[in-house]
């Protein structure tokens, strides 16, 4: 395979105009006719050769302005079709070809799920299709003609407007589709099956009515009332907040079983993996409830943040993708508790971003080169995308990010641009100073940002020493610094924010104060230097500094704050963010310290100050009870690794898993009232109040379950029969599930006996069995392989198992490779059905040298030698 570098782009030698599109679909194939006018790019070579991509495409004719072309005009590969010399532009280019959509199990392209045909194209799907210039700077307007069998496949679907349909002759029938909109083929969609739909309308603020359907199997309906609040809710918001109205009369969004992705942005026509899209209170947990509003809303979002401006090339993925997603957590902020997830958005990117950025598969938010596109879809070009995205709105101001936001899309709507046409709008819409902030987008790695902070009591003045640095990562030893914005507040000793009237910032003095000559309780800093040093003036007592508020920058933060002044932020800190992570840096420097003790085979102590600390966060009745369920769940193994120099998962489990039992036991009493004042009320509501509830009920019960006492272990039970919703049931199920026996295995049996007809509960089935820490468990994981609620050509199922799998530090790292030979040999047999969902599961080996010499060695040789 060829290496491909952003610095060899090039563009088109053609454009396309107008793409017909005419499938006939089939039980045997599948016969697609294309009909292209192709002009010439401005800057093209004349009569340069028109080079097509396909993949597993039959040809069956080509012609040009209605001539078939002779052999000898074109040549055919096994990637590409390559017509030698093209007639002067513009001209009619005529290609039919034909596809087996029933045997693609690679779920890109045409394909079949349950019955159904429905189509993946992004990122190089189309060519799986027909032969096309198959990138995203290629953009025409699409209409599209299916034909099929009416009782097999009633309802057809592609993009844009349905502008004729009609019976046919043989028991077959037609729709004719036409999408007025310019569009890259990546975003081309066609459905045609047996489904239902629910149907709404959404008013615009332009008074436009639009009609919005929601596909899904007829049995499936009942379960789409939230994916369709949430898609109206979105349309709302985007009103709202960035100005944009929807631009066609109809919104379909199709549900399917088989996808590789969570969802996909095509024109008018989103197709999404069915757990994305329906929920019942008692198949759907909280947290699916919330993955459907954010996912509904992302690609809803695109429809202008990717579609009507899209990506030059593949190298910009994260133009669309990064902004789209800091668009999604706006959204979700706006529609829940903002402090809430920035948290859980932080905990991703810390889990996930953190350490891939660290390893050998890290990467640039734009990659400067890739082999295959697919494997580029990472969480650094999505949520460290998104924090880079993030970042001009801090620096800028949510109004001067808006007006950013304004002049990108009057400048580049409805072209294929760059991350730096970005930059330049949000620069020039604010005439702000932007210098290397652009390296965001090309330095890979995290960045240290280390601060020392001093007081000067007969100056009153504060000062803080600011130091960068990037570590040297895959392919890049040495880093320039960039700008990072820096949100600190300081704190009184009551817990007050003091008032910040004037900042020092090493080349002069600026005043901070408002129009009425107040000072402000927040400042963005600006960290431009590798060193630097700011002081605050008039400050009249010794402070404690709150650092990098709201996380407002993805770096490592290292400073000199000390325990002490860590649990006062946790007891008062303002920015809510901050107060959830005191508690977080005390827990971290507490299980690393106990990782260390075991490692030298000392006996392990619990720091009372934190337990007491957790303590007043559990009672204190004025905070937000998802809050308080977020700041008393410690950091996740896969983050204490990543802090580690060599990471030694059987040392994080014992000290983490140390550390809740001592929480548990301790604070048993308090854990044991949050469960019983904080049950569901009969009826499910997804709103806050009693989403936050379940969450303190949930995360408090698995402290309790973790004690293994007859009297913790009973309420489990009681909580898992009476649970009336699945955000509780499946909580008192995997509170159960930590403790080895024949309780858990009856309750999981039980639990499957229950579920067992729906696919989407089963899945969560898998996932909780396939991250147990139960020693041993890849032989239970292997023995469900074959269980009949596992199913290898289904991604939802190898992502919940397999994927879970991996996500159990102790038996995915175990020390006999075990776990290692596992993985190996699923991303063998996955490869050949769908290589894509083979390479995002290959990639929990990536972390590879992040540990001893033992497992590099068994990792190296089970995934590189094979
Ligand atoms: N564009 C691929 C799916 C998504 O990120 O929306
Ligand atoms: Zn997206």
């Amino acid at each position: 395979p060829k290496e491909i570098f952003l610095k060899d782009y090039e563009k088109p030698d053609y454009y396309f105009e107008t793409v017909h599109l005419n499938f006939a679909l089939g039980e045997e194939h599948t016969i697609v006719h294309s009909n292209i006018s192709v002009v010439s790019h401005p800057e093209g070579g004349a009569n340069a050769p028109l080079k097509l991509d396909g993949v597993d495409v039959k040809l069956r004719s080509l012609k040009v302005n209605g001539e078939d072309v002779k052999d000898g005009g074109y040549s055919l590969s096994a990637k590409q079709l390559i017509l030698h010399r093209p007639p002067s532009t513009p001209f009619k280019l005529e290609i039919t070809t034909e596809i087996e959509p029933q045997n693609n199990t690679t779920l890109e392209g045409l394909y079949k799920s349950t019955g159904n045909f429905c189509t993946q194209c992004e990122a190089e799907g189309f060519r799986r299709i027909t032969f096309y210039q198959d990138r995203p700077d290629v953009m025409a307007k699409f209409t599209t003609r299916i034909e099929a069998d009416k009782s097999l496949y009633p309802v057809l679907l592609s993009n844009g407007n349905l502008i004729e349909q009609g019976d046919l002759s043989e028991g077959r029938h037609y729709a004719l589709w036409e999408d007025p909109f310019k569009k890259p083929c990546y975003l081309f969609a066609l459905v045609a099956g047996q489904l239902a739909s629910r149907d709404d309308e959404f008013t615009t603020c332009s008074g436009r009515k639009v009609s919005l359907r929601i596909w899904t199997p007829a049995q499936d309906i009942p379960k789409t009332v939230h994916a369709m609040y949430s898609l109206k809710a979105a349309m709302k918001w985007d009103e709202e907040v960035f100005g944009r109205e929807y631009d066609l009369d109809l919104f379909n969004i199709v549900a399917v079983p088989d996808f590789n992705m969570g969802a996909m942005e095509n024109k008018s026509l989103n197709i999404f993996n069915s757990r994305l899209v329906l929920a019942s209170p008692e198949t759907a947990s909280d947290a699916d409830y919330a993955a459907i509003l954010g996912v509904i809303g992302h690609e809803y979002f695109h429809n202008w943040t990717g579609n009507r401006v899209t990506c030059r090339d593949w190298f910009q993925l994260s133009l669309k993708e990064g902004l789209t997603v800091f668009r999604d957590q706006e959204f979700s902020s706006d529609m829940g508790s903002r402090a809430v997830k920035r948290i859980a958005d932080v905990v991703r990117l810390r889990i996930s971003q953190f350490p891939q950025d660290a390893g050998p598969m890290s990467h640039p938010v734009r990659p400067h080169s890739y082999i295959k596109m697919d494997n580029f879809y990472t969480v650094t070009v999505y949520e460290k995308g998104a924090e880079v995205v993030r970042m001009y709105q801090t620096l800028l101001s949510k109004k001067g990010f808006r007006k950013g936001m304004d002049l990108y899309f009057e400048r580049h709507d409805s072209q294929a641009v760059t991350c730096d046409d970005f930059y330049a709008a949000m620069r020039d819409a604010n005439t702000a100073n932007l210098a290397n902030f652009g390296l965001w987008y090309s330095q890979s790695g995290t960045p240290i940002l280390t601060i020392y902070t001093s007081y000067d009591a007969s100056a009153h003045t504060f000062q803080l020493k600011c130091r960068q640095e990037i570590p040297p990562t895959a392919g890049q030893p040495t880093k320039e610094p960039m700008l990072i914005p820096l949100a600190i507040g300081l704190l009184g000793s009551k817990g007050q924010d003091l008032p910040l009237t004037s900042v020092y910032d090493g080349a002069s003095l600026k005043s901070l104060k408002d129009d009425c000559g107040n000072g402000v309780t927040t400042v963005v800093l600006r960290v431009e230097k590798a060193e630097q040093e700011f002081i605050f003036t008039d400050i009249l007592e010794r402070p404690v500094p709150s650092l990098l508020r709201g996380f407002s920058a993805p770096v490592r933060l290292v400073s000199d704050v000390a325990d002490e002044d860590l649990l006062f932020l946790l007891a008062h800190d303002s920015d809510e963010f901050n107060r959830w992570e005191a508690g977080q840096t005390i827990g971290r420097k507490l299980i690393l310290s106990l990782v260390s003790a075991l490692q030298q085979g000392k006996e392990l102590f619990i720091n009372k100050d934190f337990v007491n600390g957790l303590r007043s966060t559990l009672c204190n009745s004025s905070l937000d009870k998802e809050f308080i369920a977020k700041a008393i769940t410690l950091p996740a193994e896969s983050e204490l690794m990543d802090l580690m120099e060599v990471a030694d998962p059987d040392a994080v489990h014992t000290a983490r898993r140390f550390v809740v039992k001592q929480i548990a036991s301790s604070l048993r009493q308090e854990f044991l009232d949050a469960v019983n004042t904080n049950r569901s009320n009969e009826v499910y509501e997804f709103n806050h109040e009693s989403m936050a509830r379940r969450a303190l009920k949930n995360v408090s019960l698995g402290y309790l379950a973790s004690l293994n006492e007859p009297e913790t272990i009973q309420l489990a039970l009681n909580e898992y029969n009476t649970a009336t919703n699945m955000t509780e049931q499946i909580a008192a199920l995997a509170a159960i599930a930590q403790n080895p026996g024949e309780l858990r295995t009856e309750v999981l049996s039980k639990f499957y006996e229950q579920w067992q007809k729906d696919s989407l509960v089963t899945n969560k089935w898998l996932a909780l069995q396939a991250l147990s820490d139960i020693p041993g468990n890849v032989k239970n994981v292997e023995a469900l392989l074959d269980h009949p609620a596992f199913d290898m050509k289904n991604p939802n199922k190898v992502y919940s198992l397999v994927g879970g799998f991996c996500g159990s530090a102790v038996n995915f790292h175990a020390k006999d490779g075990l776990g290692y030979r596992f993985l190996g040999d699923m991303v063998l047999k996955l490869d050949k059905i769908n290589p894509q969902v083979a390479s995002r599961m290959v990639s929990a080996f990536s972390k590879w040298k992040k540990f001893d010499l033992h497992r590099q060695e068994l990792a190296k040789w089970i995934h590189m030698g094979r």
